[in-house]
């Protein structure tokens, strides 16, 4: 690093001085905590995307939000040159460089890194790092704080994208890496174009009529409201109402996190809805999840990321089966390598619906960039957090082999080309980068009218296990260490016999625990055959966490 880069990161770094007493780990997907104890994490974040640009020699992706989190907290997320998330080896330099004591112990840690990854800081390359936030307020001064680290390299550029829905930026970021067009005008018009494709395939007399033909969305007082706003202008055969547009608290009592923890109506909801199909965003519109009133009650029955992804896959399996179908030539074997990936929290009843349909099924660690990374080594790969969190990839070869088809003259059938066509116009449809609510809520609604059914004919797919959800507050939750995708506590040592004990009390028992990366509590999963049983399950095993770990309530 030469003295003049030096002195530019002294000066610069020093007015952005760290929460003292306070220890930030790059969590689920990035930094999180109160919006207060951000200012200098982000503006280190901000450093670390101009080195990973100059690094790759791509472009990065910085999203200042807290997701599902209350509106006093605050995160960043950063996006690699895929779109996808952070690289993990880059995991432990983003904490200690969030965690720096001084300007002088930054730029050592600064310096150190880029000898050894090699990092040409005055090459011909000039870094360029994409930032977008959300609507937390807190979000324009930590903006800021990304822009003056990105300013910190001498040859790094930040560009401001707006506010956007996390998924908007990743996407940008993955087709401006690709020598696309990556503006939001670019975006909503390859959502639209292909949706319309789906529905244009759509097989005579699948549609579906009356009151079903409507769609309510809570947009958690979120980002996602007003994008969809937009989008929906430009979206015919799809009749959408939203509500939840920004007027009242984000993700209070809103959204998807809330929806599918709680089990009970978001807020502007009631029993004027029942029957209607409803869907909840999260409040940077990552996370999507469909809901029904109940009537008489302000429970909902939930239709989570899991029975998304059961639709999508009974869907892909019908164009895969006519794919191949035998009697023609086609351009290559046909055993395409459909993955399924799920999370601890997928719901028993989920995992073997899937299985049953033949499908490989396997897990990974909760969060984005686990599932992600195992969904891309498939053809196609499907991966859905219970919360609402997935997407659809495909693979590039598979997908040249769809165009091989759907360009192939010589085919005597087309119906094999318009699967060819509907498989190609998911991979354009469903975010390719990450989990997307607008994209994914679009997707729900063609396979929906392709299949004639309504939400309450889809719903019936199976039924779901009971099962509880809680959070416990604990002295240290670093302290859990987890193993087997989570499903298993190796420290502190005991806890997992104990856990086990209580697992055995009840009939179909299942119950994990694991720290949360986006907030400072343990989570409970429990599961059992009755709903009683697994809310009894869930509070005991939260009761030994709190023996095990030391409650902040003691
Ligand atoms: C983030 C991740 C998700 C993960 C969720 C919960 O979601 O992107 O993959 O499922 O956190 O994580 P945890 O249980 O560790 O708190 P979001 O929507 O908050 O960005």
């Amino acid at each position: 690093m030469n003295d003049k880069q030096r002195s530019i990161l002294l000066d610069i770094s020093s007015r952005f001085s760290p929460p003292q007493g306070v220890k930030l780990s790059y969590g689920t997907s990035g930094f999180r905590a109160d919006a207060s104890l951000l200012e200098s994490a982000v503006y280190r974040v901000g450093l670390l995307a101009a080195l990973r640009s100059l690094k790759t020699r791509a472009v990065i992706g910085l999203m200042i939000t807290a997701s599902h989190n209350e509106i006093s907290d605050n995160g960043i997320k950063v996006a690699d040159p895929s779109g996808g998330m952070l690289t993990q080896d880059w995991e432990p330099f983003a904490e200690s460089l969030a965690n720096a004591p001084d300007s002088y112990t930054l730029v050592e840690i600064l310096d150190d890194f880029v000898k050894k990854e090699k990092i040409a800081l005055d090459g011909e390359w000039a870094a360029e790092v994409f930032l977008g936030r959300d609507t937390r307020p807190s979000g324009v001064s930590l903006l800021e704080a990304a822009k003056q680290g990105v300013a910190s390299i001498v040859k790094a550029n930040a560009k401001d994208m707006g506010v956007l829905t996390t998924p908007q930026l990743h996407w940008m970021v993955r087709a401006r890496n690709k020598g696309l067009e990556a503006s939001e005008h670019n975006y909503f018009d390859q959502l639209s174009s292909s949706f319309r494709c789906l529905l244009e395939l759509i097989p005579q007399g699948s549609r579906i009529v009356g009151t079903n033909d409507k769609l309510i969305v809570d947009g958690a007082d979120g980002i996602g409201a007003e994008k969809l706003e937009s989008l929906k202008g430009l979206l015919n055969g799809l009749c959408v109402e939203v509500r939840n547009s920004g007027n009242g608290v984000l993700n209070e009592g809103v959204g998807a996190d809330y929806v599918q923890k709680e089990k009970v109506v978001p807020r502007g909801f009631g029993p004027a809805d029942v029957g209607i199909r409803c869907a909840s965003f999260d409040g940077d519109a990552d996370r999507l999840v469909y809901f029904l009133v109940q009537p008489n009650s302000n429970k909902i029955e939930l239709v989570d990321g899991d029975k998304i992804m059961a639709l999508f896959a009974l869907f892909l399996e019908e164009q895969l089966s006519i794919l191949n179908k035998s009697g023609d030539v086609t351009v290559r074997p046909n055993q395409t390598r459909l993955g399924i990936v799920q999370t601890a929290y997928a719901n028993g009843a989920s995992t073997s619906y899937l299985k049953q349909l033949g499908l490989e099924v396997v897990f990974t660690p909760t969060g984005v960039k686990h599932v992600h990374e195992k969904a891309a080594e498939y053809d196609i790969g499907i991966y859905f957090e219970a919360n609402g969190h997935g997407t659809v990839l495909f693979s590039e070869a598979y997908l040249c082999y769809l165009e091989d088809i759907n360009s192939n003259l010589s085919l005597t059938s087309t119906e094999k080309q318009k699967a060819a066509s509907r498989l190609l116009a998911v991979s354009k449809l469903i975010n390719q980068a990450v989990g997307d609510a607008l994209s994914g809520l679009l997707l729900v609604e063609a396979i929906l009218q392709h299949l004639g059914w309504s939400i309450q004919r889809w719903n019936e797919l199976y039924h779901d296990l009971p099962s509880r959800q809680l959070k416990v507050k604990v002295l240290d939750r670093a302290a859990v260490v987890t193993a087997n995708a989570e499903t298993v506590v190796v420290k502190p040592s005991g806890i997992q016999e104990a856990i086990n004990a209580e697992i055995a009390k009840y009939h179909k028992g299942r119950c994990f625990i694991r720290p949360s990366g986006t907030e400072d509590v343990v989570r409970v999963y429990a599961e059992a055959s009755t709903q009683e049983a697994a809310d009894g399950l869930a509070y005991s095993v939260a009761k030994l966490a709190d023996q095990f770990l030391g409650s902040t309530n003691s």
